[in-house]
């Protein structure tokens, strides 16, 4: 029984930050880039306290800054602001609430349209208990259960 003990854990180990925080690669396939609907492609999406957003790219073609409402309306970054680079900028979603995002390369936010805004929720898996997170626990559980009986 030890061994099944020990896959048991292994298998929480494994799945448990998984289900508690999700890495969303924005844009999907298409990533971070031009002429593309980032309103559309945020509608129905949750994203949640602890989540990471991840902004993929060609290197040098455009980069990710964090702006205020205003600024998004007007595609204006702060003075301060310190653009993200690498062209896999991995963003990590720390409070609630409303976040803005914009290209500051060339005229592609104005022109574009390479803008993110998203509404951050709090940490909505473990704070409400019928979640999908519980569904996959439960099911693994399950799964672990027939294993079990399989192997006695
Ligand atoms: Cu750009």
């Amino acid at each position: 029984m030890a061994s099944t003990q020990f896959i048991f854990f292994a298998i929480l180990a494994i799945l448990a930050p998984s289900i508690l925080a999700k890495e969303i690669k924005v844009g999907d396939d298409k990533g971070w880039t031009i002429n593309f609907d980032y309103q559309a492609w945020a509608k129905g999406k949750e994203f949640a306290v602890g989540d990471k957003l991840v902004f993929m790219y060609p290197q040098g073609d455009h980069n990710v800054i964090k702006v205020d409402g205003s600024g998004f309306q007007q595609c204006v970054a702060p003075a301060n602001a310190e653009p993200l680079t690498t062209g896999n900028d991995v963003i990590n979603l720390t409070s609630p609430g409303q976040k803005w995002y914009i290209c500051g390369v060339s005229k592609h936010c104005e022109s574009g349209n390479q803008k993110l805004a998203i509404t951050v929720a709090n940490e909505s898996y473990s704070s409400s208990p019928p979640s999908a997170a519980m569904g996959i626990s439960v099911m693994v559980l399950a799964i672990l259960g027939i294993v079990m009986m399989l192997m006695v």
